[in-house]
């Protein structure tokens, strides 16, 4: 609706300035709320601005779970977000929390690149930010106090290492196609990376098709869909997390091929349904990535607030399946 001169009256005209002004003054007292000079809460918890890439895969799921359960066990006021994996919302949610001069900013970047300018304002703000899951290109390494995750090349590489023992003895090409996770996202550069550096090592292993399936089941079913119809010999799919290939197991059962057998599939993330898909024997090698990630956090946000110095790279612990471990693992699993 149009709100014209004439139609304004001076009545509703005081009491839209007076909304106005109310609305300033509580979000003077919020800020004053939370602000204290960076000095967390009148109840002297410590407040934690969280950035979340999204809800894109179940080991998101599980990761926000964990941050979202270590908070609360830490005593830590959590300010969530969740920017639906846009860098824009991201940006945006990280000036939020400067504006509300939360204690620490922690956050898992979308993609790797043009963080420096908000990381920038942090530091201005004095506000210590620690990067969790997901790295930042920027050079300057002063504009974050650490980096919470896993090490990806490591994760391509175990992969493509698996690939080579199992093709050692074939004769001819082994045709890979490769689910990429969201373009320009450090998982997906790395492993990418890893295991493009592996499997060089034997000539007869092609990549033949690569695309990103943004890491979703439904970009994962769509791209596979797309592969199938395109190459007629695909040997093996390597994904780059358990949801792009679980979408594509549906693409290759629906165009009549036996997955795990006539094309061999490798994930990443060990995630509950990928383990099973892996103990069904519909997969047949996962490199495990952690989503665990939460006390180690709230443990590096303590440190961090209270000046302690922590290390710059902290890399996450972590394993492989095959079809027998994981049947061995799965009942024990946590996510
Ligand atoms: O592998 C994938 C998720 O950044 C390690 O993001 C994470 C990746 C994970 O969507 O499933």
């Amino acid at each position: 609706m149009r709100i014209t001169g004439n139609s304004l009256t001076r009545r509703r005209f005081g009491a839209i300035m007076a909304a106005g002004l109310l609305a300033t003054g509580l979000g003077a007292c919020a800020n004053s709320d939370t602000g204290s000079g960076g000095g967390g809460n009148d109840d002297g918890k410590i407040v934690l601005g969280f950035s979340q890439v999204g809800a894109e895969s179940g080991w998101r799921t599980a990761n926000t779970t964990s941050i979202k359960e270590a908070a609360t066990e830490a005593g830590i006021e959590l300010k969530f977000d969740d920017a639906q994996q846009k860098q824009e919302n991201q940006i945006k949610a990280i000036r939020n929390f400067i504006q509300q001069k939360v204690d620490v900013i922690a956050f898992s970047p979308v993609v790797e690149s043009g963080w420096d300018t908000v990381l920038k304002e942090a530091k201005d703000a004095n506000i210590p930010v620690i990067l969790t899951d997901r790295a930042v290109d920027s050079a300057d390494k002063t504009l974050y106090k650490t980096f919470l995750g896993s090490d990806f090349v490591k994760e391509g590489r175990l992969s493509g290492e698996w690939l080579l023992e199992e093709t050692k003895s074939a004769t001819g090409p082994v045709n890979i196609v490769e689910l990429q996770g969201t373009t320009g996202s450090a998982p997906a550069n790395d492993r990418k990376k890893g295991f493009a550096e592996a499997i060089a090592a034997n000539p007869n292993l092609k990549i033949i098709a690569s695309q990103s399936g943004d890491f979703t089941r439904a970009g994962g079913k769509a791209v596979m869909e797309q592969f199938l119809k395109a190459n007629p010999k695909i040997d093996v799919l390597f994904a780059h997390n358990d949801d792009m290939g679980l979408g594509a197991l549906e693409a290759i059962t629906a165009a009549g091929k036996v997955p795990g057998k006539d094309i061999k599939i490798i994930t990443i993330d060990a995630v509950k349904d990928g383990m099973q898909a892996l103990a069904d024997g519909k997969f047949n090698f996962i490199a495990e990535c952690s989503p665990l990630l939460g006390p180690q956090l709230m443990d590096l946000v303590k440190k961090v607030k209270a000046g302690e110095q922590v290390p710059e790279r902290i890399e996450t612990q972590e394993t492989t399946f095959t079809q027998q471990s994981a049947k061995e693992a799965l009942p024990n699993r946590k996510y």
